[in-house]
């Protein structure tokens, strides 16, 4: 059995969807982001960064237990396991784990980063102009790498099956809306996304959802201090700056 560490974000989904798809049994544990469960001394136990997802897997290598984090490190870990969601052949396998890296690394943090600026920040009444420029620009810039790679009609990111590549880079294309990305403007990537999320394991949805899970939207200004380890306070605009 796998205790999956979870709330409903694109880095959580990764890893719900490929559960799902290698049909492993699963518990799932809510870390509720937004009220900063994620810093509990219980789950800094199973992921000492203090976010999800993490998983538990009790049949770890050798029959133990085994803590894994990062959602990367989880997606290569349960392919292994499984022998799975990996091409065979060695280049591809090299290729497809590029790009797993390439989305933690790269796509994450930049539409991770333009959800701050875009929602969360303006949600406590901070409108940061350069920032959210800085981090949408990029967040397209990651959907133009993403539409070159698809753009010769391949079915998948890499090889001829779904891989762990997909499995990273899909969920958060499904948010980009909400920064004002629009996906139809990389059409490759639109047909690939909407593909992937005809799976059913794209479809699974998880029981019981707490109320309080989700995307971290619409905090009190004490819940935002205690998340972004930053007061809401407004960037100082030339007139103020200048006082
Ligand atoms: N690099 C990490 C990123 C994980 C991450 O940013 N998780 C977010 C939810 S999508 C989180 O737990 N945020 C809580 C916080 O920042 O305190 C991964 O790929 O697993």
């Amino acid at each position: 059995m796998i205790d999956l560490y979870y709330d409903l974000t694109p880095n959580g989904r990764k890893i719900h969807m490929a559960l799902e798809e290698l049909g492993l049994p699963y518990d799932v544990h809510w870390v509720a982001v937004k009220e900063g469960e994620q810093f509990r001394e219980e789950f800094l136990r199973v992921n000492p960064n203090a976010k999800i997802p993490a998983i538990v897997d009790h049949d770890g290598p050798g029959g133990k237990p085994v803590r894994i984090f990062e959602s990367g490190a989880i997606l290569q870990y349960l392919a292994e396991k499984t022998g799975r969601l990996l091409p065979e052949g060695p280049a591809d396998r090299w290729e497809a784990t590029c790009w797993v890296y390439w989305q933690v690394a790269n796509q994450g943090p930049a539409a991770g980063n333009a959800a701050h600026f875009t929602t969360y920040a303006p949600d406590a009444g901070v409108d940061d102009e350069y920032s959210t420029a800085r981090f949408v620009n990029e967040t397209k810039r990651t959907c133009e790498v993403l539409d070159r790679q698809l753009s010769d009609g391949r079915e998948f990111l890499v090889g001829s099956e779904l891989s762990i590549a997909d499995l990273a880079c899909f969920p958060w294309t499904r948010v980009l809306k909400a920064y004002g990305v629009a996906l139809a403007d990389y059409p490759a990537l639109e047909a690939w996304s909407q593909r992937i999320s005809s799976r059913p394991s794209a479809k699974a949805k998880v029981a019981e959802r707490p109320a309080n899970s989700g995307m971290p939207t619409g905090l009190s200004t004490e819940q935002y201090q205690r998340l972004f380890g930053v007061a809401p306070t407004p960037a100082p605009t030339p007139s103020t700056a200048s006082a």
